[in-house]
């Protein structure tokens, strides 16, 4: 049970609330990953506020509306970059799709047009790609080109080159500087750089110093149209677990508004042990949050306390964390296939795929109890609201751990 909302159920008091006002911003940093968490520095500063003032109702207000806005979020990313350069690759890649899944970005192909082609996240609805082509054809104008792909709707953008960049390149991130939004450099087919530099210089070939080379070289480049300091991930589009792809994913979250980090991280693929634990950091907040707001409607009169989570709820609850880490059904078949093995094996090595063996825990009324036994006694039975709302605490938290557990394993397997 989580030490700082059992000490919030203790006790109501003024005295407590206070001392807990202090409490809460280094107990809340110490729940999320590094590169930040949902709730932003001034719903932050809200809740100590309401803490410290005793205003309880306020704070569930901060919270339902900080869980709305991170539920609502919706995420719009541009990807600009020549034809050739690994757009449609890179957008395929973070959408989760092998390039002959059917709803994927066409690989390959030629692009002659300007037109801007949106790509929606096949399990996350609220986030779009825009595929924003045309930079290297001679039509293109710098000082327009903003105005005519809406640059206002895009959240970030990321600058692509397989290459060297272009004068465009500088131009257009100069532009997007002017108008506020943020803009990242990615120099795609590092893989194949390392590829034919081991093939011609087998004898000297060290990859650090390859990779190097590259960043150095594009650092100079940038420089030299115009870019000072420019941000470059080197990555491959075939392997986003190696080289800078890691370090970007972190950069675009912790750069992020608060609200919207939330969605990001729901997207990051399985690729290691460190993005796994970055999704179940920001879903455990998300759990810790709900409990947080009811331990909260528990000391309010008249407030209408809602824990209901029947038993097809929970089978939702875990079905949704097996989903947001792809071990949602059809994923854990088509595992199966690849590692040449059958579902039913699956389940031998899964502990998520046994729902009633998570929901039929013995030791789970005693670490309910243990939370809340001093609440227990002035509230009432095992049926009263509190009780029931730390049930759901203790069962979505089993739920999450068991599946990130899972996803390392699995990761490990593959
Ligand atoms: N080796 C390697 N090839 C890549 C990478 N990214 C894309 N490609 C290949 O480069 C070509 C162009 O990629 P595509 O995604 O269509 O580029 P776009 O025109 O910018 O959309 C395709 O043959 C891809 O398979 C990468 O990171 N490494
Ligand atoms: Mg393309």
């Amino acid at each position: 049970m989580d030490q700082f909302i059992s000490a919030f159920l203790k006790d109501s008091s003024e005295k407590n609330l206070q001392k807990l006002s202090v409490e809460f911003l280094p107990h809340y940093s110490s729940l999320i990953s590094k590169a930040g968490g949902m709730l932003s520095p001034e719903t932050l500063n809200c809740i100590q506020k309401a803490l410290q003032e005793g205003k309880l109702t306020d704070m569930v207000s901060q919270i339902q509306k900080a869980l709305a806005a991170a539920e609502d979020a919706s995420l719009k990313i541009a990807v600009i970059g020549e034809s050739g350069a690994g757009k449609s690759s890179f957008i395929n890649a973070l959408r989760g799709l092998s390039h002959e899944a059917e709803e994927s970005a066409g690989v390959g192909v030629v692009e002659t047009t300007m037109h801007r082609t949106p790509y929606q996240h096949p399990k996350y609805p609220q986030v779009t790609f825009w595929d924003l082509p045309g930079t290297g054809t001679p039509n293109f104008l710098p000082d327009t080109y903003l105005e005519k792909v809406g640059f206002a709707d895009y959240d970030f953008f990321i600058i692509i080159s397989s290459s060297r960049f272009s004068l465009n390149d500088a131009l257009l991130a100069q532009k997007i500087k002017d108008v506020g939004k943020k803009f990242y450099f990615v120099r795609t087919k590092v893989d194949s750089d390392l590829y034919n530099e081991e093939k011609t210089k087998p004898t000297t070939f060290k990859k650090k110093r390859v990779l190097q080379k590259i960043r150095d070289y594009c650092l100079a480049n940038l420089s030299d149209v115009g870019v000072s300091e420019p941000r470059i991930f080197l990555i491959s589009n075939f392997d986003l677990a190696d080289f800078d792809f890691p370090k970007l994913e972190e950069t675009l979250l912790m750069e992020l508004p608060g609200h919207k980090r939330h969605t990001f991280a729901l997207l990051l693929p399985n690729i290691s042990d460190a993005s796994i634990e970055i999704k179940r950091r920001f879903l455990k907040e998300k759990i810790w949050l709900e409990a947080l707001k009811s331990a909260a409607v528990s000391f309010i009169p008249l407030m209408p306390f809602v824990s209901g989570f029947d038993l097809p709820q929970q089978e939702q609850c875990l079905k949704d964390y097996r989903n947001y880490f792809g071990l949602d059904d059809e994923s854990i078949k088509e595992i199966a296939e690849k590692l040449d093995t059958s579902v039913e094996d699956m389940r031998g090595r899964l502990k998520c795929l046994d729902f009633w063996s998570l929901v039929k825990d013995d030791s789970m009324p005693a670490k309910v109890m243990k939370g809340t036994e001093s609440f227990y006694a002035v509230m009432g039975g095992p049926e009263s609201s509190v009780i029931q709302g730390f049930k759901v605490y203790i069962l979505c938290l089993r739920f999450l751990d068991t599946v990130a557990d899972d996803a390392k394993h699995l990761l490990k397997m593959i």
